[in-house]
């Protein structure tokens, strides 16, 4: 029997695909109402392909409660946030799950982490667990994940996983395990080195993004279609350019760098540039609307309305979303009344002016800015009327009412 314990984001999808792919699991996390609502037979997030992934694993006897099991397999996928003055990680989450963990697990068993964490977090912050409890027989693992949030359940089982363990033995066996159901390669490494990889691996987004957002500024002041340079530069077989945009948004890529920018503050100053670059661009988006105001004549900001509240296109994630940094800034700045706010994909209340339906949105607004690029609304400009759209994503196609970044 394996025991997911953390039934988030990342936990639930993976403790779902194990039980529907002939795997005995019990998920569990101390939040009683989640776990309420997950043996109601609801899921607890919008994700592609997710409902029918539950509706398996519950035909497949999955079980979940907010105990922790005896069983011979824990994977662990609780948060591990950063603090935001230090830049450091905060393992709490995943000190007091181990903790619990040792606490109940039997004999000789496999504690496999799958949150992210910075470099050295294991070895500073758990193996200590294990010599405080008495555990040695307790083996070590980390299987970072690495699924995108809106192809989670495609990516579960195609892309390459990595598995850190301090002995080869145990790595293959929880390599067999996440084998199950992933057709992808599995690379078999040292704990630190994981830890390391999946930092890494986000960090390389972030500067990507980051070099194609200057890219945006710097083909603004000089005149130059920053889409169009991109599009033709990654045609050369070693360049692959990402794309600009309104800010960077979501748990992994705004956050994972600031490990390193943490624990080596002297030396990683491209990686912190890069971080500052992504963070600068919602409110260069606020004064991209209001050049177009001053342009257009519009001088009431309460006839301009934000479009998307989530991280990203067809997610209803709103952690770190380049929406809530915009309207910050925006409140910071005092430039009038706070902006009219819809999202299709937030059913939650998660700031004031927030609407519920595209139509009371649009009441009496002139002026959209197109924070994210729902497959509803991308390439139909028609929707937003006749209002002039601010369109940091590209994704209104060209004409007079649209302002690229
Ligand atoms: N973004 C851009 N331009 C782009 C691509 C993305 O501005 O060209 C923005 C998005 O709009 C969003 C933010 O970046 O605001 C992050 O979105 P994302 O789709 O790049 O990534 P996440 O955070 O949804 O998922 C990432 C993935 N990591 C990598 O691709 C290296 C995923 O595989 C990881 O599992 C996940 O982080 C994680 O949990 O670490």
């Amino acid at each position: 029997m394996i025991n997911v314990i953390g039934l988030g984001y990342i936990g639930l999808p993976t403790a779902l695909m194990m039980a529907s792919h002939g795997v005995e699991v019990v998920g569990t996390d101390y939040n009683a109402s989640l776990v309420a609502t997950l043996n109601a037979g609801h899921t607890t997030f919008k994700e592609e392909g997710l409902d029918e992934l539950f509706a398996e694993a519950a035909a497949a006897g999955i079980r979940f409660t907010t105990e922790y099991q005896v069983c011979g397999t824990y994977i662990v996928s609780v948060p591990t946030p950063y603090d935001k003055v230090d830049k450091k990680i905060d393992p709490s989450y995943v000190v007091s799950a181990c903790r619990t963990v040792l606490g109940v697990a039997p004999q000789g068993a496999v504690l496999v982490i799958e949150s992210t964490v910075s470099p050295n977090t294991i070895d500073r912050f758990v193996r200590p667990l294990l010599t405080e409890a008495g555990r040695q027989d307790v083996s070590l693992v980390h299987a970072p994940e690495r699924i995108i949030p809106g192809n989670m359940v495609h990516e579960l089982v195609h892309n390459n996983r990595t598995i850190g363990a301090d002995d080869p033995e145990v790595g293959e066996r929880v390599a067999d395990l996440y084998a199950s159901f992933c057709r992808g390669e599995i690379a078999i490494t040292d704990i630190r080195t994981a830890e390391m990889t999946k930092v890494v691996e986000n960090t390389f987004r972030a500067v990507n993004i980051a070099f194609a957002n200057e890219l945006a500024k710097v083909c603004r002041v000089g005149g130059m279609d920053v889409y169009e340079v991109i599009r033709i530069a990654n045609k050369h077989p070693r360049v692959n350019i990402l794309q600009p945009g309104p800010g960077v948004g979501g748990h992994c890529i705004p956050v994972d760098p600031w490990f390193l920018v943490g624990d080596y503050p002297e030396t990683a100053n491209f990686i912190r540039l890069a971080l500052q670059t992504n963070f600068s661009m919602p409110e260069y988006v606020l004064r991209r609307a209001h050049e177009a105001m001053a342009e257009r004549g519009i001088a009431d900001p309460s006839r301009v309305g934000v479009y998307g509240l989530a991280y990203k296109e067809d997610v209803d994630d709103v952690r770190e979303s380049p929406t809530l940094q915009l309207l910050g800034a925006q409140a910071e700045h005092l430039c009038g009344a706070p902006m009219r706010v819809y999202d299709p994909w937030v059913e939650a209340d998660v700031v004031p002016n927030q609407v519920h339906s595209m139509s009371e949105f649009l009441d009496g607004l002139e002026m959209v800015i197109v924070m994210v690029g729902h497959s509803e609304i991308k390439g139909r400009p028609e929707l937003f009327g006749d209002r002039i759209l601010i369109d940091p994503r590209n994704v209104m196609g060209d004409g007079a009412n649209v302002y690229k970044l």
